[in-house]
């Protein structure tokens, strides 16, 4: 791949998980998306560079906040949105919503709406891939919230001991909900550097600039690959709308509203349009059919989402265990 391709790679599908979300937050009040959503709007360069670092083999589960990194990871659009809908041809069937997206064929494997739950699974996938001897590895995309929880210091304890293909990639964005990270962890913590004590190597990086997230992933993946155990990353970035939903809650308190308007000033996607005019990667023109072809895909997976069927009534009792 040239330089220019990647380049636009880069930028069409951080500029592709935008535009879906901006398109779902528009939607929402129109109350046919019937599940919470937490939308990644701000974040999108860290599940771009690293979804880049990865094979279709590889395999991924993620948490609440799972949009961006299931698109990134190749996820069928159609079947992501028809779930949100709640429709029988989104991906778990309409039966799971937003937080629990699966496809399979690209190693998407699941996320879930309980914090730190996809952790032991993503995990146990290492495990499986070990045995097999399969050169893929399995990432394991986590919010800081889920440093705090036992089970997080239990999966990584796990993959250090058995030297597993895992790799953690904890995307920081300062708060759990509506509380920052002074109120939930010790003054003075930096979270890769507690996790560098625990038996694997960790790299951090600014999770808002999509080429240094690619360039890190790489490292971890090479390095995971060749057999030599869980890596940890940090990538610190910011979300832009409230934690759940589409709105904004700035006013409420819980953040301010200078540190807010300093990290959209990083914003991911503009910031990186910008290099690519500015170095003359791309021209204007080039640009705007990116976007054209990105809104007509958005446009027709919106369309099928909508007119996709319910689950059928009798289907009800199928895929639950009770
Ligand atoms: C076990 C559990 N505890 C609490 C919650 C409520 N909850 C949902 S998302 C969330 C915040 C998680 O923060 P973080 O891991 O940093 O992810 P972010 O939302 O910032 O992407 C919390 C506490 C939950 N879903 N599951
Ligand atoms: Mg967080």
């Amino acid at each position: 791949m040239s330089d220019k391709e990647r380049a636009l790679r880069f930028y069409t599908e951080m500029l592709r998980i935008r535009m879906v979300e901006e398109e779902i937050a528009a939607r929402y009040p129109q109350g046919k998306m019937r599940c919470p959503t937490h939308l990644s709007i701000g974040q999108e360069a860290a599940a771009v560079g690293v979804g880049q670092a990865l094979t279709a083999q590889d395999l991924a589960v993620s948490t609440h906040r799972a949009h961006a990194h299931y698109l990134a990871k190749g996820g069928d659009l159609r079947a992501m949105l028809a779930e949100i809908y709640g429709k029988a041809t989104g991906c778990s069937g309409g039966r799971g919503g937003s937080m629990h997206l699966s496809d399979p064929s690209v190693g998407f494997i699941g996320s879930t709406a309980i914090v730190g739950n996809s952790m032991p699974v993503g995990v146990g996938l290492g495990l499986s891939l070990q045995l097999q001897n399969s050169s893929a590895i399995s990432v394991v995309y986590l919010g800081d919230g889920s440093i705090e929880e036992g089970v997080f210091y239990e999966s990584v304890n796990f993959a250090v001991v058995r030297n597993l293909p895992v790799f953690f990639v904890c995307e920081n964005n300062f708060y759990s909900v509506y509380s920052p990270l002074k109120v939930r962890q010790p003054e003075g913590r930096v979270i890769h550097e507690m996790i560098s004590g625990w038996g694997l190597p960790t790299m951090h990086g600014d999770g808002n600039d999509v080429e240094e997230v690619y360039r890190l992933a790489t490292a971890c993946v090479d390095r995971i690959r060749r057999g030599e155990g869980p890596v940890f990353l940090e990538l610190t970035t910011y979300r832009w709308r409230e934690h759940c939903g589409p709105n904004y809650d700035n006013d409420i308190g819980y953040r301010t509203e200078e540190e807010f308007v300093a990290w959209k000033e990083k914003d991911p996607v503009s910031v990186y349009r910008e290099m690519i005019l500015h170095s003359e990667i791309a021209t204007e023109r080039e640009l705007s059919l990116v976007s054209e072809g990105i809104r007509k895909e958005v446009d027709g997976a919106f369309e099928f989402a909508e007119r996709s069927e319910f689950p059928s009534s009798e289907s009800a009792y199928q895929k639950v265990f009770a």
